[in-house]
Order: C-alpha cells, then structure tokens, then sequence
C-alpha cells in the first residue's frame, strides 16, 4: 500500500498539513527523519550487557554470528521478544494493580469517591472466585473480590485465579507445555532474570517464558483490570457517541483525558458536568464544558458514558493543533512527550496525574484515589482558567463522525436472545451456516510509520465485506470510529449478504467497539464462551478466529498477540518482524506454537498479505470443524435471530424484567 498522505483520516491529514505549513514538527516528520535501524529493527541487536552492544550481522548470521559472550542469535532475538513480552505485561497488570487498590479503598470506605455501581458483575466475578456473596454487604464481597485479586500478583506457586475461565482443553495446553502462568509479578521478574546476561540461551525456552508472561497479561493484568472497571464504574452497553477533532467546541471549555487508566477520568467525567464547574466556566467566557478523549482513556470514558474521542495514538499531537483544547490531563502509557513541546506553542496546558509519570514542561497534579473529586476539580478549573487564554492559532477543524459502542462480553449475549435467553447460540449458529465467515480482533495502534489508519480501515473494508464479524479495541477501534465505521450503516454499505442480515437482525455494526487496550480480555471471554456453547470448536483453539494488530507500536501489543497465539488464536502483526533476523525464533513462533497451543505469532507487512492469511486461516479452521463451506450469500439452515423488538416483547412479559441491567442503545451524555 503506498503511502500517499501520512494519515489516511481526512481530519488528520488536513491538520498534519495545516501544521506543515506552519512549521510545527510531529511523529510524521520525526518519523521519516528518523529511520529505523535496521539490526535492532529485526532483533539483531544485544544490549543487555556492557560487553556489547553487539550486533548480530553479516552473511549466514543465524548459524555463524555470536556476541562476546556468545549468544547465538535465536537467543539474542527471543530475549529481545520476551522483554518486549515482559514490559508489556508490567504496564497492562499495574494498571490492574492499582484498579484492584482503588476498589480495596472504595470498599473499604477510605476512598469515599468511588463506589461499586454494577452489583452483579461484582457478584458475577464473585463467583468466578468462589467468594461467597448470598446475603452478605457488597462491599465485604468486594473487598474480597480485591484481595483474591492482589493475590495473584504476588502468588509464587499455583495458578492465576483466572487461568480457570478459559475452557478445560485451553487450560490443559498451557499444563503440558508449562506456561500457566502462577503469579503476575514473578512471570515478569523471571522474564527479565532469565534474559538478563548469561542465563537461559535456549530460544523454544526462552519463548515458553514469554508465553507465560503474555498469558499472565491476558488471563491476569488485563482480564483484572476490566472486570474492576466494570464492577467500578458499570458494565459497558451500547451508546451513541461521537469521534475526530469536530467534537472541539469553539465556545466551550475542551477538556481531554489522554492515556490508559480510568479512575480520575471517570471522577473528571462527573466533576465536568456539575453545576458549580459550569457556572465557573460561563464566569470565564464559556457557554459550557466539553469533554474529549484520546487513547484509551478516551474509550473508558466513551464506552462508559458516550464522552467523545478525538482519536488513537497518532491524533494527540493533532488535537493540540486544532487550537481549540484548553488542557488536556495525561496519566500513564502511549503519552508522546513532545506534546508538551508541542503546546508551548498554543495555549494548552498538559497536566500529568500519575505518580508514576512525569514530562518535563507540563504542569503536574499529582491524583491519589483517596482525593479524587478534588484532583479532578482543580484539574477542570485549570482547563477553565485558560480558556480566556485562547487564541485564534489552529487548523480549527469541525468534521466529526458518529458511532456506536459500548459492546461488552455481556452486552453481546445480551443481544443474542435478550436477558432470559442471553446466549451465543445465535452467533455460532450464524458462523455454522456460513452466514459469518469467521472473527476477528483487529486492534492495536495506529502507526505513523505507514499512512496512520489505513490498515485498520482497508482491513476492517475487506474483511466485512467477506462476511468476517469484527470485535475491536484499543486505537483499533478509534481509527474505524474516525472513518465513520462504527454504525449500523456501515453493515447496509459495506458487509457481505450473510454479516448484513446478522446486523439488521439484531441492530448492530458489523464491528463491535469493546473497549481499551486491557479490554482485549472481553475477545478471550467471548472465544471461550462460544467454545462452551457447542457446535464449533471446544476450545478457543480451533475456531474460525483471528487476531490481527496491523499497525501496532507498542510492547503492550506484543504481549496481547503472544497471549492470543498461546490461547489458540492465530495472530498477525503488521510491519517489520522484530525478530526478523531469526528464522528460528520465527519458526518457533508460527510452526512450534502452532503444534502446541493452535495459535501463532506471525508479522506481515503487507496489508493484503495480511488479509489474505486470515481468510485461510478462517476458511481452514472451518474445513477442519467440517462446517459448510463459506460461500458469500449462501447459508445453510439456522435457527432465527431474536431483532430487538421480539427481544423486548419476551422481556416485557418475563417476571422481574424491571430489572434487567443491560437493554438497547442509549444515547450518549457526551
Ligand atoms: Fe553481547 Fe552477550 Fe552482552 Fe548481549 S549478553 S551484549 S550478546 S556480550
Ligand atoms: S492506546 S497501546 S497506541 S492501541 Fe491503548 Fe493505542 Fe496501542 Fe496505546
């Protein structure tokens, strides 16, 4: 795919040439002014040792090349592998760290800003755990529910709490090849132990550690990490919202929470729309307060209460370019440092919060879940003194596109048969007759080393139009939201025949935005529970699924892939392979964990190649479930989809249906 412009979103690339034109520099020129280089790029490069670095180059590198110490390069770019494996962990699972600290302190009353708002998730994870919860305060079971797991963080022997929820066959793969992973924190620290100078050289071993890493990312950090958002702040169901750089207002205060963890965002969410801060911002000149996101603190908020997105990782930069953001608060992970640079030259002020992050030039207020309001209200002040501040500097774009999401595990089978029948008997049957091709998770980053978005939106094209139902996440989710593919339109313009009538049956877009970046745990829960319902495979291994982050950048993504390859999933990765320079540890990842656990790790630069791959992953898994052949607009006999309005009719003469927790779209506060 050339690279034509740099973004492929039509805002995006206006404000990239907007600032061009007035000499202000981001990740796309600093992209092209720096190249790669191309031993580390590949996984060539050892520098975990003061001996080296030492480059593992020239002719016949995989049997000849060693470093001073003599690590074979298989060794070399598998340690590579596994510490990017082992980072990405430690991000996703101390953010989960400090959700299961913030629920412990709302349980516990200490931290009197935050409190359980969905019982019956609290209970459903309960049980899951098996603490008892019949009759007893909620927040006694959460708190429970808090120290289980903070157990599982420091657990030296054993296993997650959570490797239980994944099907019995699942489990029994990840025993005979020893990757269950035992505790969250001692997966990383081996990690990091075993690759550190002169331990294990072993390239299958190395790479087992790795799995065992990942698998604690996605069965531990990040499955924790939703599940105590949802007890905290709700359970996602469909809403209404919208995304890109029109959702700045030019008369109102614009506020942008950037990064990963929801806590102070959510406290923002509600300090931003009360009447004393409103009131403040009309006494400064501004008609209201608009709340932005961007990243995945952005889909927290959006899918939680319809807050709009200005976009993934490559729109921050651009925001600020709009010239419309009166500040913009940063807590943890994908926060570009040169934004503070960057706002120098506009009025917008940067407020880091974490404890754990800061960058020189911005303003920092520090949050601790024990003073939340407060935090969160001086930060909305902070935003409302500078709005006098602004000017008329920027691209001041106004186009925005509307979308859906707000798609939890839940939610899903919720809308496949309504609360007294929520099953995923529906979207089986519709993947047995060949009406659904397959699955897909496309996720991940976008990228500004290729044309940002384009591959999230040529695949998300391709793949609706062959039938293939996509689940998304992440930046993977704000690029298609962008592109306007987030609504249930999207199925009439673009979906194959069978995905079309699925859509129009139950009301939905053909792809289901589900979350953040630890949100990817909801496409393990859903794989597992369409392997439990029956009818594909029994196992997530097996199944007409694939995972593919065509543009991602950082460790994080790594270890999502990995724990996706080692759950049964085939992954493809865009770009270059980081581990290029090893046909074995490319070996090992495709051919070996394939043998082992039915998933693979691939890396495919090219994006048709990419789509290629998962066609015939999909098709092949359907072959050997001996489902009916995929032919677009031919399926086979299958049991009729509940539409929403048969849904309801069942629910409105149902017992009890007064309190059904989940129901159709609602329409965003943002
Ligand atoms: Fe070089 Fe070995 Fe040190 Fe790596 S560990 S930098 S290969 S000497
Ligand atoms: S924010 S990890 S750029 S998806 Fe989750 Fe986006 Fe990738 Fe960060």
């Amino acid at each position: 795919m050339d690279k034509v412009t740099k973004s492929a979103g039509t805002s995006a690339e206006e404000i990239i040439e907007w600032g061009e034109a007035h000499h202000l520099e981001t990740c796309f020129e600093r992209a092209e002014k720096l190249k790669q280089c191309p031993i580390g790029e590949t996984g060539a490069c050892c520098r975990v040792c003061h001996m080296g670095p030492c480059r593992l180059v020239g002719r016949n590198a995989e049997e000849k090349a060693e470093g001073v110490c003599g690590a074979s390069l298989a060794s070399v770019a598998a340690r590579n592998l596994v510490r990017m494996i082992a980072a990405g962990t430690a991000a996703h699972s101390d953010h989960a760290r400090d959700m299961a600290m913030t629920l412990l302190a709302a349980a516990e009353g200490t931290a009197k800003d935050f409190r359980i708002t969905d019982v019956r998730k609290l209970y459903k994870v309960a049980g899951i755990l098996e603490i008892e919860f019949e009759g007893r305060p909620v927040n006694d079971v959460a708190r429970d529910v808090a120290l289980k797991f903070l157990e599982d963080f420091g657990r030296q022997t054993g296993e997650l709490n959570y490797n239980k929820r994944a099907p019995g066959k699942t489990q029994e793969r990840w025993r005979k090849w020893g990757v269950a992973p035992r505790g969250i924190d001692r997966e990383v620290v081996e990690a990091l132990h075993r690759t550190s100078v002169g331990v294990d050289h072993d390239a299958d071993h190395l790479l087992a550690q790795g799995i065992r890493t990942a698998l604690a990312d996605g069965w531990g950090g990040c499955m924790i990490s939703t599940d105590i958002t949802d007890i905290l702040f709700g359970t996602p169901k469909p809403l209404r919202a919208e995304s890109s750089f029109g959702i700045f207002k030019e008369d109102e205060v614009n506020l942008v929470v950037h990064g990963h963890e929801p806590t102070l965002a959510e406290i923002i969410v509600d300090a931003a729309s009360s009447p004393e801060m409103i009131e403040y911002a009309k006494s400064r000149g501004a008609k209201g307060i608009n709340l932005g996101g961007m990243c995945c603190t952005a889909n927290e908020v959006l899918m939680r209460h319809g807050i709009p997105t200005a976009g993934g990782f490559t729109n921050q930069e651009l925001g600020i370019m709009t010239g419309l953001v009166d500040a913009m608060t940063v807590d943890v992970q994908c926060i570009m440092p040169a934004i503070t640079r960057l706002s120098e030259k506009f009025h917008t002020k940067i407020i880091t919060t974490s404890p754990k992050a800061k960058i020189p030039g911005a303003v920092h207020v520090e949050y601790d879940e024990h003073h939340a309001r407060e935090t969160a209200e001086k930060i909305v002040k902070m935003a409302i003194d500078n709005f006098p501040n602004r000017t008329s500097e920027g691209s001041h774009i106004t186009r925005k596109t509307p979308l859906i999401a707000g798609f939890s595990h839940e939610y899903i089978e919720y809308m496949q048969g309504g609360k007294w029948r929520a099953s995923f008997r529906p979207l089986n049957d519709a993947i047995m007759a060949g009406r659904i091709r397959g699955v897909v998770g496309l996720v991940g980053c976008d990228n500004p080393r290729v044309q940002a978005t384009s591959i999230h939106k040529y695949l998300a094209t391709e793949l609706i139009k062959n039938d293939v139902l996509i689940v998304s996440t992440g930046c993977g989710s704000a690029a298609c939201a962008t592109a306007g593919y987030l609504t249930p339109e999207t199925a009439l313009e673009n979906a194959g025949p069978g995905l079309r009538e699925v859509c129009e049956a139950i009301g939905i877009p053909p792809i289901l935005h589900l979350g953040a970046c630890v949100d990817n745990s909801r496409i393990l829960t859903i794989a597992t529970a369409m392997a439990h319902e029956g009818g594909l495979s029994d196992e997530i291994a097996g199944m007409p699924a694939v995972g593919i982050a065509p543009e991602w950048m950082s460790e994080k993504a790594i270890a999502i892939g990995t724990y996706f390859a080692a759950s049964g999933v085939p992954v493809i990765m865009g770009g270059e392979s980081p581990v290029g320079a090893s046909r074995e540890v490319e070996r090992i990842m495709t051919e070996v964990w394939f043998e082992r656990y039915m998933g693979a790790l691939h890396f495919e630069p090219d994006p048709e190649k990419i789509l290629a791959m998962t066609l015939d992953y999909i098709d092949r898994a359907r072959e050997n479930l001996k489902l009916r052949k995929y032919e677009p607009g031919k399926f086979g006999a299958e049991r009729v989809l509940m539409d929403m309005a048969a849904r309801r009719e069942l629910e409105r003469s149902a017992a009890g249906a007064a309190h059904a927790g989940v129901g159709g779209i609602s329409e965003s506060q943002g």
